[in-house]
């Protein structure tokens, strides 16, 4: 559980920009108004212009369909980019089913010289690395179809080639400068050294902005000295180059006191005063090496600085964000190992005279795990291509895809395990190391607690920042007639009680997907107005209705899964593709559960009864938290 520390520190900057300086509800609704919180005027909001954004999840939050970044379905590899990455991915597969060995790799805890040895011929250490400093130069969408690969073969041995590249060395990619580029990715590129990202500390997990490691400039001023500690470091045994971040002091310029702020720090071993623990003994991932490390007033050159001095959070906040996608498609390949597992069994397996996959109940999981990947690999590409095409704003959606696939890979090999029974318990049968496997992604690279809220609330600040942008151009309606139609055209659709959906999906996607489509955008339309509801009821104080904010990321994470499905598979439907068939099938049960789904969670944020049911769960768990655990004298024995 989170400590209230760190659920107060997500709302920073939630609470200070999504209602600005004054209140929305008298323009809204007036019964909401008695209800709505004085806030604290700040100057920075106040004229600030609502941002503007094409990205689907963003405009979801304001009930808009914004379809540019889904529809048409943007991903494909033309020309010599697909020509390189097919080239790869048959040695690739190649070496899974030949060379490597997984499950030796979870009993020695380590991956194998000889495995190694091969990934780097393949150039599995930079594959996002342009090809000038030795890397495969692959961009997002061939890094997506790798990870999918090794995703389907070897989780342990995905994250230390995951954590070397997907966050240990990619500030440099991102925020490097030539020089820094020049030094470091050839040798991080092509496995000569390894990469870890140091962030995570003891006191410091969730609320990644309150790090304690502190960098103070040299009397001198030719470089930084580093003190401090992190744990759970991937890579953090056997890694040369780390990115780390650090508390330093830091001059503001307008009012020129100095102040803590996080800078992010290329660090190499060999700088002295590092040093780390043994591995971690871990429930799974147990061939990618996780150690704490220390530093002990570890001189780093001034030259070594990441980006610039005091933006480190962010630099770690975008490192994070740019290497989410990878969790999607790498579990979408684990998901489809599994599928492929309870498969082989259900068709080959006979109880009571039939064939296992013939039975309902078997039919039912295996109808929910194809789905349950058709989502999470839609969603993982899309967003690739997306970034490789330059989109910026995906922060949203890289959380959601995250959060959606972590728990989706978790259900699916959870229900391939029922599936093959005693079997499936079997350690031989190999899915019970992907289980022990599995277990950390809900954890790490942002608890999926904490980007649910973060979805939620990013989401929020943004549709609130609009709303405001409303109120003003309510105070002078001449100048501002546009704007207040288009929104009363919008209410008026509400208060009547029309289903105005916006038809911009269904007019755009294939016909077998209409009633899809209208589901999805009926949901759209429903969550805006909840967003606008929760809004302007609970003001600034949304930020701390956690219990609501989980049903609105839940939302949203359905619709975002609705649409992108959609998209896809109209597109396969377009080119008659083998698998337009299954796929169109996919997209209407997924988008009969989701959006009834959807609606519910929508129900919930206003339904008293839940509210009840919150208080109660919120007392039951002040109570066993007082009480240190459930006490003996509650069993029914009495002691
Ligand atoms: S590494 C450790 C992972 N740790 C985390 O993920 C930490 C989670 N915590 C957070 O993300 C932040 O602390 C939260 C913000 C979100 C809680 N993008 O006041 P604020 C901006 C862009 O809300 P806080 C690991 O596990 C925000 O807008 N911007 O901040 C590795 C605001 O900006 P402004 C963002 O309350 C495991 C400012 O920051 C974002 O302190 C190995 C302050 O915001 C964002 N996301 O908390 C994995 N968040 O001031 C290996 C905030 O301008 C993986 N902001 O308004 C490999 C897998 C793949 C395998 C592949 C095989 C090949």
């Amino acid at each position: 559980m989170k400590s209230t520390r760190q659920i107060y520190s997500l709302s920073r900057s939630a609470r200070s920009y999504i209602f600005g300086s004054q209140h929305l509800a008298p323009l809204l609704c007036r019964s909401y108004a008695a209800a709505a919180p004085a806030t604290t005027p700040k100057k920075k909001s106040v004229d600030k212009k609502p941002a503007e954004s094409d990205s689907f999840a963003f405009n979801l939050f304001r009930g808009k369909v914004a379809l540019s970044q889904v529809l048409p379905y943007p991903v494909k590899l033309e020309g010599e980019m697909q020509e390189h990455v097919q080239m790869i991915v048959q040695p690739a597969e190649k070496f899974f089913s030949e060379i490597n060995d997984a499950m030796a790799n979870d009993a020695n805890e380590a991956v194998s010289p000889e495995s190694i040895e091969h990934l780097k011929n393949l150039g599995a250490f930079g594959m996002l690395v342009p090809e000038e400093y030795e890397g495969a130069g692959l961009g997002n969408l061939g890094y997506a179809r790798m990870s999918q690969i090794i995703g389907e073969n070897d989780l342990g041995l995905g994250i230390f080639v995951g954590a070397h590249q997907s966050i240990g060395y990619k500030g440099i990619l991102l925020y490097g400068t030539k020089e820094q580029k020049e030094k470091y990715l050839p040798d991080v590129a092509t496995g000569r050294k390894y990469a870890a990202f140091c962030l995570t500390e003891p006191s410091s997990g969730s609320d990644a902005s309150s790090i304690r490691c502190r960098a103070v400039p040299a009397a001198d001023g030719t470089h930084w000295v580093l003190n401090g500690s992190k744990i759970w470091i991937s890579n953090g045994g056997i890694a040369e180059v780390m990115t780390v971040f650090a508390q330093t002091p830091v001059k503001d310029p307008a009012t020129g006191q100095t102040k803590d702020k996080i800078t992010a720090f290329v660090v190499e071993r060999g700088f002295g005063g590092v040093r780390n623990g043994p591995p971690e003994k871990k429930m799974g991932i147990k061939a990618s090496n996780t150690a704490e490390v220390f530093f002990e007033d570890c001189k780093i050159p001034n030259e070594n600085v990441l980006g610039e001095v005091g933006q480190g959070f962010k630099v770690a906040m975008n490192i994070l964000n740019n290497g989410r996608f990878g969790m999607a498609t790498t579990l979408a390949g684990t998901m489809k190992h599994c599928i492929g597992k309870a498969v082989d069994h259900a068709t080959n397996r006979t109880q009571f005279g039939s064939k296992i996959h013939t039975y309902g109940a078997i039919q039912e999981k295996l109808a929910r795990m194809c789905m349950l990947q058709y989502v999470t690999e839609t969603m993982g590409y899309l967003l690739a291509a997306n970034m490789d095409r330059g989109v910026l704003d995906y922060q949203v959606e890289a959380a959601i895809s995250k959060i959606f696939a972590s728990e989706a890979a978790w259900n699916v090999t959870d229900d391939a395990i029922q599936i093959l029974g005693g079997m499936g318990y079997m350690k031989e049968c190999g899915l019970e190391r992907v289980m022990r496997d599995l277990r950390i992604f809900r954890i790490f690279e942002g608890t999926n607690d904490i980007l649910r809220l973060f979805v939620a609330l990013t989401g929020m600040q943004f549709a609130g920042g609009h709303l405001r942008e409303l109120q003003k151009a309510l105070q002078n309606p001449a100048s501002n007639f546009g704007l207040l139609l288009g929104e009363t055209a919008k209410r008026a659709g509400k208060y009547v009680g029309l289903a105005s959906v916006d038809g911009t999906l269904s007019a755009n996607v294939h016909p077998n997907l209409a009633k899809p489509a209208q589901l999805a955008s009926m949901s759209i339309q429903a969550f805006g107005y909840s967003v606008e509801e929760m809004l302007v009821r609970h003001g600034k104080n949304i930020v701390d209705q956690q219990f609501l904010l989980w049903r609105v990321a839940d939302a949203a994470i359905d619709i975002y899964g609705m649409v992108a499905t959609i998209a896809r598979a109209s597109r396969s439907l377009d080119a008659n593709s083998s698998s337009a068939v299954m796929e169109e099938n996919i997209v209407k049960l997924w988008c009969n559960i989701a959006s009834e789904r959807v609606q519910r969670n929508l129900n919930v944020l206003k339904s008293a009864k839940d509210a009840e049911n919150f208080s109660i769960m919120s007392q039951i768990s002040q109570e066993v938290c007082e009480l240190k655990g459930i006490p003996a004298s509650r069993n029914p024995l009495g002691f």
